[in-house]
């Protein structure tokens, strides 16, 4: 196969066929989002569309991994195999911060089923969701019926993995409770629905109580989605399957009017933007127009140049390019 191409298609056979090395080889091409990325994801595309896309966010240790697990063996005994992506919005190192969760997920790790890939974001091209859409296309096209993402709720990440998944799980704990006032709008805006995990915790029921109360409170009309609350005990495997069962309702209501299209036509518009831009940015932060106005910077600061001159020019010598 030459470096940049995949004319040769064996390597997009095997992928479509699910073999697990070229589908673990081909989400780090991904990663890269580089031109050999985009000619991956290019020759894939019309073989995605068929797998669901879930995503778990909350705060740490909240028992995303744990829930992720038990609803990975769900599926798993419904037949359906399942692809687990645990995205860490911090660490540079793929895999290292996650450990804890590879341990955990050693039970099914194991099975046939089941793929499972921590993938780190920062510093890599292009924001989290592009990343993960990009990973979950080939997950997708490599025949997986189940896609899970998880990412721990700080900042951008949430709405990131929210843009991706099709339906959005926001775990929260009984001590969450005095928080939730305080929670950003954020998560309350991204769920499809909610899951009350530690529920053999004391306040379990106060902490829902509170959360619904705040959730009446947003606008909705009689076709909107509601998302409920659900209890849990992740190490117990309790609620599992109301969770999952809440996850098909919410399916179920974005097929029944035309929501799923509209969601997956927003996502699309936000993500070609994103590839737009980055490719953009890309060409013209050359090595040489980094050093130009490296060397340009003492002359801002001593005020001989405006910023926007600086700025005019560089796109100026850009476009010329075209002429
Ligand atoms: N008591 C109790 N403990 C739980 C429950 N679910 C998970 N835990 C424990 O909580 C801890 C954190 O669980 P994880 O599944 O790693 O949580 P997480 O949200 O993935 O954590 P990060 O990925 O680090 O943000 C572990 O020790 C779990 O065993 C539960 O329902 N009840
Ligand atoms: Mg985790």
């Amino acid at each position: 196969m030459s470096e940049n191409s995949f004319s040769d298609n064996s390597f997009i056979d095997k992928l479509l066929k699910g073999d697990k090395r070229t589908v673990s080889r081909s989400i780090s091409i991904v990663e890269h989002g580089n031109s050999r990325a985009r000619d991956l994801l290019k020759s894939i595309y019309s073989k995605t569309g068929s797998a669901y896309r879930i995503g778990l966010t909350g705060p740490p240790g909240a028992g995303k991994s744990t829930l992720t697990n038990q609803l990975t063996k769900y599926y798993r005994n419904l037949g359906k195999t399942v692809a687990v992506i645990a995205v860490d919005p911090t660490s540079p190192f793929t895999g290292g911060a996650l450990l804890g969760d590879r341990v955990r997920m050693s039970e099914i790790g194991s099975d046939e089923g089941v793929f499972i890939r921590s993938m780190a974001t920062r510093g890599s091209l292009g924001g989290l969701s592009k990343t993960a859409s990009d990973a979950a296309d080939v997950l997708d096209a490599a025949g997986y019926d189940v896609i899970l993402f998880e990412t721990v709720g700080v900042g951008q990440s949430e709405l990131d993995i929210a843009r991706t998944a099709d339906t959005t799980l926001v775990v929260l704990v009984p001590e969450s409770g005095d928080s939730i006032q305080a929670m950003k709008a954020g998560l309350m805006e991204i769920a499809d629905l909610f899951v009350m995990n530690k529920s053999d915790r004391p306040g379990a029921d106060s902490a829902i109580i509170a959360l619904q109360t705040m959730l009446m409170m947003k606008s909705h009309d009689e076709t909107s989605w509601l998302p409920r609350i659900i209890k849990s005990i992740a190490t117990e495997n309790s609620g599992i399957e109301d969770i999952a069962r809440e996850i098909e309702s919410h399916r179920q209501y974005l097929l029944s009017n035309d929501s799923f299209q509209k969601k997956r036509e927003l996502n699309s518009r936000i993500r070609i933007k994103e590839i737009v831009e980055d490719q953009i940015r890309s060409e013209i932060w050359t090595k040489e127009r980094e050093t130009s106005l490296n060397n340009s910077l003492e002359k801002v600061v001593l005020g001989r140049i405006s910023p926007y001159h600086l700025a005019e020019d560089i796109i100026e010598e850009y476009k010329s390019q075209f002429e």
